[in-house]
């Protein structure tokens, strides 16, 4: 174990900026934390729900707000990002003013998974604060391709960390036995295209039509490509991106008539699709709302929802065309 590679050590070979590697530091002790604390929740009581909504109007795990906590107390006591926004938190916290980079999180991705024992995540995005200008949500509002750097944790039968500084895209592993995470795979490139996708297929109905065509298209059968595709879902964002990331293939979640409310589809801009963007891209494959790339989107709101294909570039570039009808 002694001759393998810290992510501390890592981190200073890779010639990241101190401060830049204390808030990922930072942020895989949290993860560690979190990591311990889901192992535990069957006993200890933190599975289910709070009985409350966060601010996106969904139900509250209980472990949704632990992951929270832990997170946001992790940044509080480091005194290491100048400002943390949350998915379970409607307003970002101004922590320490002065330092260089501002964190935001998703705690807890697919936490309904808890309950049950399967694969759930953190995903964290890291941003240049302003130099000398005020601090508030607004400046928060930046373009995922200015991201200083993004890292997500799967926690699954093994907890993995995989973390860009825009240096390309590289795979630690927890040691389970100790709090260290362990570098198993540099530099991971995406397969170029594969053969799985995921996606909430029992919602087909809402999708509008470029995206329904998509999925007839992955189901096909012709031989002459390899379809049709198998469909994975796991219930977890982060999960389903790890497997895509690692062997190939496309995770959608498309924009849909399902709630009136939010005709963008699910997940966030700020801290699920830009760092899982960024991880992805910087691995070569891509991330898209299906119109043009995630990175590009200037966000106009801290909860803003976008929809989402990301994966292989093969499948990305695929999905663009039925978006776009010239497929
Ligand atoms: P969750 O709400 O459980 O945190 O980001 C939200 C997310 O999970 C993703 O992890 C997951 O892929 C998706 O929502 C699941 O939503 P659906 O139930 O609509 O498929």
């Amino acid at each position: 174990m002694n001759d393998r590679t810290g992510l501390s050590r890592f981190l200073a070979d890779s010639g990241t900026p101190q401060e830049l590697t204390r808030v990922l530091l930072t942020a895989a002790a949290a993860g560690t934390r979190i990591s311990r604390e889901l192992r535990r929740s069957g006993i200890s009581g933190e599975t289910g729900s709070t009985g409350g909504t966060n601010v996106q109007g969904e139900l509250v795990k209980k472990m949704d707000t632990l992951a929270n906590q832990i997170l946001v107390e992790a940044f509080r006591s480091a005194g290491d990002a100048a400002m943390v926004a949350s998915e379970e938190m409607e307003e970002p916290l101004i922590l320490a003013p002065d330092a260089p980079y501002s964190v935001l999180f998703d705690p807890l991705d697919g936490s309904s998974n808890v309950d049950i024992g399967g694969s759930v995540g953190s995903i964290i995005s890291v941003q240049r604060a302003p130099r000398g200008a005020e601090l508030s949500r607004e400046s928060l509002l930046q373009k995922g391709a200015g991201q200083a750097a993004a890292c997500y944790l799967n926690y699954g039968p093994s907890t993995a960390l995989v973390l860009s500084v825009g240096l390309g895209t590289h795979l630690f592993c927890l040691d389970p036995d100790g709090e260290d995470f362990f570098l198993t795979l540099p530099s991971v490139r995406i397969p170029g295209r594969g053969r799985v996708y995921a996606t909430n297929e029992g919602q087909r109905t809402y999708y509008h039509p470029g995206a329904r065509r998509f999925v007839e298209y992955l189901q096909a059968p012709e031989k002459s490509d390899g379809r049709p595709y198998s469909t994975r879902y796991s219930g977890c964002f982060v999960t389903d991106v790890h497997r895509i990331l690692l062997e190939g293939g496309i995770y959608f979640y498309p924009a849909d008539s399902r709630d009136p409310k939010r005709p963008h589809g699910k997940l966030r801009l700020l801290y699920e699709c830009a760092p899982m963007g960024m991880l992805v891209e910087q691995a070569g494959g891509k991330a898209s709302t299906g119109k043009g790339p995630i990175s590009e989107i200037q966000p106009t709101e801290i909860h803003q929802r976008v929809p989402l294909y990301i994966g292989s570039p093969h499948e990305v570039s695929i999905a663009e065309e039925f978006e776009a009808e010239s497929r």
